[in-house]
């Protein structure tokens, strides 16, 4: 039989096509890989909020925003470079969906990666794939890295000046302690007596909810447990033993632990996640709030194009994109969303403002990484209110509870009652899980969108 000519020029077509495939596949390139840093001050939300987040990409049931905008794509866990511990993705999921507790607080740097497989949205190439990393860390640590650009002397005039402005006793007595040194003050017993002074008082600060609080291996040692490398504190220049230590075990500090560890896994990043946990401000009062807020802005000044510090310029130019999370979304009535919204905008514009800058992109979301509570109209004083439903974290029951109305901006300090804000801690939900069903959450398909929606 002979081919029509059309049927001759449809079979050149295809081995054209076929070969120019081949040569296409054949090109060995590089697997892509994206860092995605998620940063945030101690307790967050970064565990969990990681842990959903792997959840949700590698079941994409409770993703529709995701899923629905792109081609079809498949995501498995590799494990991270072997200098580096595995982010243990199986055994948190395991603990909030079947024990319904949360993960412990983080006591070391963690790392997985993730590889995406998407069907390409080209004809002539074949499936696209890439990785994306994540890394987690203890929440405490994150503004030792601050100190890079600090002398021992500048700390301390830092630390020793905020001290003086808090009104809390604990600070008043660690600076008459301080006071009290004289030129010959040394010995490893004063040492230690000093020390441990301000450790314990930065301590119990972080009970009261501050957030700018330094070195973080005073407050989550990890392996330095006892290291005498820890033994210093901020105290008043002088030419006493006791300074010439502290200033040399804080150089150290810095060189051996703060670089050499924490820094390297900071490095090249090219996307941030900042979780802060609004509700924690608003329900502190205007001195946790002003503390958290200068927290979120010293962590994000690595990314200050302006700041000298060799070490800071070298960390910062990758980073193209930051997205500010609220997280804990769930404690709050799902009416009240939108103010909740608010307040975060509120408390990161001038972050926000700087970032812009230095051309790097921002934006806001709120999100609960595992909802815990449904938002229910209940009778509270005679009124029928949006009220909040789940597990009491103190209480192990389930309670239904009226947190108060969350405003659309933070009152003014002197209005600022931290009494009209109830919110309370819920435990994970105590519902059984069908295999591959991912935590119920709110928006993480939105904060997925936003930080990696352009890869796929
Ligand atoms: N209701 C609710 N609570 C949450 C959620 N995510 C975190 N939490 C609460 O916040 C606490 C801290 O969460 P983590 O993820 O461990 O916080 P982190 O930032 O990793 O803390 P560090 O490791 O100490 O820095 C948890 O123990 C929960 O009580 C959430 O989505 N909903
Ligand atoms: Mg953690």
């Amino acid at each position: 039989m002979f081919k029509s000519g059309f049927n001759r020029i449809n079979e050149q077509i295809e081995t054209i096509v076929k070969s120019a495939k081949e040569s296409i596949d054949d090109l060995s390139i590089p697997v892509r890989t994206k860092r995605v840093a998620i940063t945030g001050l101690s307790r967050s939300g970064k565990t969990v909020f990681i842990t959903s987040l792997i959840d949700q990409l590698l079941h994409q049931k409770k993703i529709p925003f995701v899923t629905s905008n792109h081609h079809p794509f498949k995501v498995s866990l590799l494990p991270p470079k072997p200098s580096v511990k595995r982010f243990d993705y199986y055994t948190f999921s395991k603990m909030v969906k079947n024990h319904h507790l949360w993960p412990e607080g983080t006591d070391s740097i963690s790392s997985i990666t993730l590889e995406f497989e998407s069907k390409s949205k080209f004809p002539l190439q074949k499936s696209t794939t890439f990785r994306v990393e994540l890394i987690d860390y203890p929440g405490e640590w994150i503004l030792d890295l601050t100190m890079l650009s600090l002398s021992y002397d500048q700390w301390c005039e830092k630390v020793l000046g905020w001290l003086e402005t808090i009104d809390e006793p604990l600070a008043q007595s660690y600076l008459q302690e301080i006071a009290k040194l004289t030129p010959k003050s040394s010995g490893r017993a004063l040492e230690e007596v000093i020390h441990t002074k301000y450790a314990n008082m930065i301590r119990h600060f972080k009970q009261k909810h501050y957030s700018s609080l330094t070195p973080g291996r005073f407050l989550m040692p990890a392996d330095l447990a006892d290291d005498p490398l820890l033994i210093f504190a901020p105290i008043h220049p002088s030419d006493s033993p006791l300074y010439h230590t502290f200033k040399a075990r804080y150089e150290t500090y810095l060189n051996d632990i703060v670089k050499e560890i924490q820094l390297e896994h900071f490095k090249g990043f090219d996307r941030q996640i900042v979780l802060i946990d609004v509700v924690k401000a608003l329900q502190n009062g205007p001195t946790c709030y002003t503390d958290m807020k200068n927290g979120i802005r010293t962590m994000l000044s690595l990314y200050d194009h302006q700041d000298k510090n060799f070490l800071l310029q070298w960390l910062s130019p990758s980073i193209k994109k930051v997205l500010f999370v609220a997280t804990k979304a769930d404690l709050v009535a799902s009416s009240q969303h939108n103010n909740y919204l608010y307040l975060l905008n509120e408390m990161v514009e001038d972050i926000r403002k700087e970032l812009d800058i230095n051309h790097i992109k921002t934006d806001t979301q709120v999100v609960a990484s595992v909802k815990c509570t449904q938002t229910v109209m209940s009778k509270y004083h005679g009124k029928t209110l949006s009220c909040i439903r789940g597990i009491d974290a103190k209480e192990e029951r389930l309670v239904e509870i009226y947190p108060g109305e969350m405003p659309s901006s933070f009152p003014p300090p002197d209005e600022w009652d931290p009494n009209d804000y109830a919110y309370e801690a819920f435990l994970p939900p105590r519902k059984s899980y069908k295999e591959d069903e991912p935590f119920d959450h709110i928006n993480m398909d939105r904060v997925i969108e936003s930080i990696i929606g352009d890869l796929l």
